[in-house]
């Protein structure tokens, strides 16, 4: 595993030394969508943008170092990202995932490939047990998302891991919540890593990316081909950004981290939340897990609050730092309404069971001073009872 060392280096210099012909020591974006050919077949490697791209390049070489992997493949989003690694199956395979995944995940495994042929069992993965119990003999594949979104349930990848290495399954970890600087999946065990790099690794809430590691070479060769084939792929210019962000991705971590401990203990005992969670803090049901698999909390909070919707409107609507905004990852703090706004495609039914109540608040918790943070939270909640 990378330690936090390697990454504060890692981090800054990741995927590009210095452009070799100006010597910039920032990449290039490449704005193109073909490249020269001096006859027929004879080329520089570069055919068409949506083959092979350099800026693209840059960025996928530097996450995959992050993550410790060998390939990184990028796509034109976290969800683009997940259909493409569906793609990887075919009809009548079985899929085992977290039941508690971002609601636009959930939504291309049930209202697309579903249709397509593909199951999947929604299970809570929190007791590495119901992985068992959930496998049939036509699964394929295991979709973890740790900790999860929104309820911060955490799954012990390196034991799952192992389970479904023994039944020959694929571990699929989306890493979007903690990035490379807090979890690397990989070296727990899984074989392919994913970001929604809209999140952490950009950082600055200006671009819409995903993007997956593996250091499996085989997988790494069928990931390319379909990211070619199927072409969600993603823009120069937003790969320069992700990249850019990459950079201060050490430091936004440490601060999203320390800004979310502090604002998690405070809120914690606020009278007027109801429950926490919050993986670093001796509350959360799985935190000796968290400090074992993770090198910080991150900068994720959900809780209920006390009264009822209306309650949490008001809250939501009274803050002012905080942007009242779907996403998270950003260097500015989002609060958030899941059932309506994040997982409002997941149905009533299954929100209820997974504990997303009309009291669910998220919290993105930003850079910004935890004292102006700490204020804001405390007058919002003052003007929501
Ligand atoms: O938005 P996009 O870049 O397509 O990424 C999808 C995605 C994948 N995985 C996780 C864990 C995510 O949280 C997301 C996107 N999530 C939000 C937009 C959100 O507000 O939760």
């Amino acid at each position: 595993m990378n330690d936090r060392t390697q990454l504060d280096t890692l981090a800054v210099h990741a995927g590009f030394k210095a452009d070799p012909i100006t010597g910039a020591v920032n990449p290039p974006v490449y704005f193109t969508s073909t490249y020269i050919q001096e006859e027929p077949g004879k080329h520089t490697g570069y055919e068409y943008a949506r083959t092979q791209h350099p800026t693209r390049e840059v960025l996928e070489k530097a996450v995959a170092e992050l993550e410790g992997g060998t390939d990184g493949i990028a796509f034109a989003s976290g969800c683009a990202a997940t259909s493409t690694l569906i793609q990887l199956l075919k009809s009548g395979d079985h899929v085992v995932s977290f039941d508690d995944v971002y609601g636009g995940t959930r939504r291309i495994f049930e209202q697309i490939y579903t249709s397509l042929g593909i199951d999947f069992t929604f299970a809570d993965l929190s007791n590495s047990d119901n992985f068992d119990a959930a496998c049939t003999e036509k699964t394929r594949m295991l979709w973890i998302e740790t900790p999860t979104n929104p309820m911060l349930k955490l799954a012990d990848i390196r034991e799952l891991s192992k389970r479904a290495k023994e039944r020959g399954i694929l571990v699929v970890v989306d890493n979007t919540f903690l990035s490379p600087y807090l979890q690397n999946p990989l070296s727990l065990g899984a074989d392919i890593v994913l970001h929604s790099t809209t999140k952490y690794l950009n950082g600055h809430s200006d671009s819409v990316g995903g993007i997956v590691v593996t250091s499996n070479p085989e997988l790494a060769d069928r990931l390319r081909f379909l990211q070619n084939a199927i072409g969600a792929v993603p823009g120069p210019m937003d790969c320069y950004l992700v990249h850019r962000g990459l950079k201060t991705l050490a430091l936004r971590m440490q601060r999203h981290t320390e800004n979310a401990m502090q604002l998690a203990s405070y809120l914690e005992a606020h009278p007027k939340v109801d429950t926490l969670w919050y993986p670093w803090l001796e509350s959360h049901p799985q935190m000796a897990l968290a400090r074992e698999q993770t090198r910080g909390g991150g900068g994720m909070i959900t809780m209920t609050l006390k009264g009822d919707l209306e309650n949490a409107r008001r809250f939501l609507c009274a803050v002012s730092i905080f942007a009242l905004a779907e996403s998270l990852g950003g260097v500015e703090s989002l609060i958030e309404h899941p059932a309506i706004m994040t997982h409002a495609s997941v149905p009533a039914k299954e929100r209820a069971q997974l504990g997303i109540s009309d009291t669910l608040v998220r919290l993105s918790v930003g850079v910004e001073s935890v004292t102006d943070l700490r204020n804001d939270l405390d007058q919002a909640l003052a003007a929501a009872y």
